[in-house]
């Protein structure tokens, strides 16, 4: 049967990686070429920003190295998280990406709901009430009138690859200023904001070709792969590789963030997914990733940054977890999505602050933390997965997890047993299978009528997901 070797390039919040894709036979499977870490770097400017001049460096490396090991790749796709973009003018980038987490958004919020409430920005984009959606990013901007695009992550990534300017969709729906109901740009919403429509290149798909390397990037790289624009969110390609188990399943795309939800085939606006704070972003092939931010691993991976830097020595996270999960008796709980827990640093800190003045116990020991952490996370994610059953109207039965919180045997634990629902935890790299199968469908090695379900069928029969039984 049909088959081939793709790349993908998949950046988080916390690393970025590339790796190579093998599909053959309706079966996938994924090779590691490249990991290099990420995170927030204060700017000249006393800003939160993104490095993305040696991430890109790194992308290059690693799709050099992919191509020198596999001569044969037939593409590249690239994800990464959502919201953060690039100005662009000409063939140059004008300053270094904000980072989600600076605090400028705030003044954005406040302008945006000064000339559009959030009640009906909801009805018109779909989107939960997230203080760094691109619109409120915008809002803030000093550089648009330099600029002649802006470009989200992926789409900048593939532009400095290609000279190819575009918006894959789903990211492109985490702007907040495409309309839920069309798929397009609200032109209205965009004018009424005063932002320049020209600076937003045009929607694609994903599986659409946005042409060869070029130039610099094609020398560098050694040769001259397609593009492909896949999920470029990174949560819609992992919401591709969800195997599915029942229709009606929950899914949990966990790293940084745990991205609670279901998937839809229509989007629901309604007041009671609004005051509940779920969004409508939207997925490969027109589905609708009907979910809502719970604050993830963030919360852990700050702590254990803060006690590595007390330390000055590294952690090691599995005996930490497992320190955990022998502690004894109720861990105190929090709201993981506390926004007195959004930006970094300090964080063991900042929820022993939140639990004081709840009136709460503080643990003594970093395991009892990292447990408070955990069961924190598991309770709002079982919450989530309540009110996504609610807001449909579906008998959630079953909650896969997938992504890096996989992994996490006490966080798949705490879920089954605070949502009383069996939990399949896998596959680990979600995010990268999904942008492998997109390009791998593209190029028609899945069939000529690939749906999500064929897509899933081959995530199933690669990848064994882990069990975890609800315990009373
Ligand atoms: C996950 C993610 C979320 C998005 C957040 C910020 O990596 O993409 O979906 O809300 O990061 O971009």
């Amino acid at each position: 049967s049909k088959g081939g070797v793709v790349a993908a390039v998949d950046l988080g919040a916390t690393s970025g990686r590339v790796m190579l894709g093998y599909v053959d036979g309706g079966m996938l499977r994924l090779e590691p070429v490249a990991r290099f870490p990420n995170g927030p770097v204060p700017g000249p400017d006393g800003g939160l920003h993104w490095d993305f001049t040696t991430l890109y460096r790194h992308i290059l490396a690693g799709l050099a190295e992919a191509v020198k090991r596999e001569p044969q790749v037939a593409s590249v796709g690239i994800d990464s998280w959502a919201v953060d973009y690039g100005l662009v003018s000409g063939a140059e980038l004008l300053g270094e990406p904000f980072h989600y987490r600076d605090d400028r958004t705030a003044r954005g919020v406040d302008r945006v709901h000064a000339s559009v409430p959030f009640a009906e920005l909801y009805r018109r984009n779909g989107l939960q009430f997230l203080p760094f959606n691109t619109l409120y990013q915008y809002a803030t901007e000093r550089r648009l009138t330099d600029a002649d695009a802006a470009l989200l992550i992926p789409d900048l990534v593939a532009f400095l690859l290609t000279g190819t300017r575009v918006a894959e969709r789903t990211n492109a729906s985490t702007t907040g200023l495409v309309d839920v109901a069309s798929g397009e740009w609200d032109l209205e919403l965009i004018e009424e904001l005063g932002l320049p429509a020209s600076l937003l290149p045009p929607l694609v798909d994903s599986g659409t070709s946005l042409g060869p390397l070029k130039g610099e990037a094609r020398e560098r790289v050694g040769a001259a792969l397609d593009v492909i624009a896949v999920g470029s969110h990174d949560t819609a390609s992992a919401v591709v590789a969800v195997p599915l188990s029942s229709p009606n399943a929950a899914y949990i795309s966990c790293g940084t963030w745990g991205l609670v939800g279901v998937e839809l085939d229509a989007p629901v606006v309604s007041d009671a997914a609004r005051e509940a704070n779920f969004t409508n972003e939207g997925g490969v092939d027109g589905r609708v990733r009907f979910l809502h931010n719970v604050t993830g691993l963030w919360l852990l991976s700050e702590s254990v940054r803060t006690w590595e830097a007390e330390d000055g020595a590294v952690i090691d996270l599995p005996e930490l977890l497992d320190a955990a999960a022998a502690v004894d008796g109720d861990a105190p709980l929090f709201d993981a999505n506390d926004p007195r827990l959004a930006a970094p640093d300090d964080m063991p800190a900042r929820i022993a602050a939140v639990l004081e003045l709840a009136g709460s116990p503080v643990p003594s020991s970093r395991a009892a933390f990292a447990r408070t952490i955990v069961e924190s996370i598991a309770q709002a994610f079982a919450n989530a997965v309540a009110t996504a059953g609610r807001l449909t109207d579906r008998e959630i039965d079953v909650i896969h997890i997938v992504g890096g919180g996989a992994l996490n045997r006490l966080l798949c634990q705490a879920t089954a047993d605070r949502s009383g629902l069996p939990v399949l935890a896998g596959p680990v790299e979600a995010t990268a299978l999904g942008n492998v199968l997109v390009q791998a469908r593209a190029h028609g090695w899945l069939g000529s009528d690939a749906t999500l379900e064929t897509l899933r069928d081959v995530v199933a029969r690669s990848v064994a997901p882990v069990r975890y039984e609800p315990r009373g």
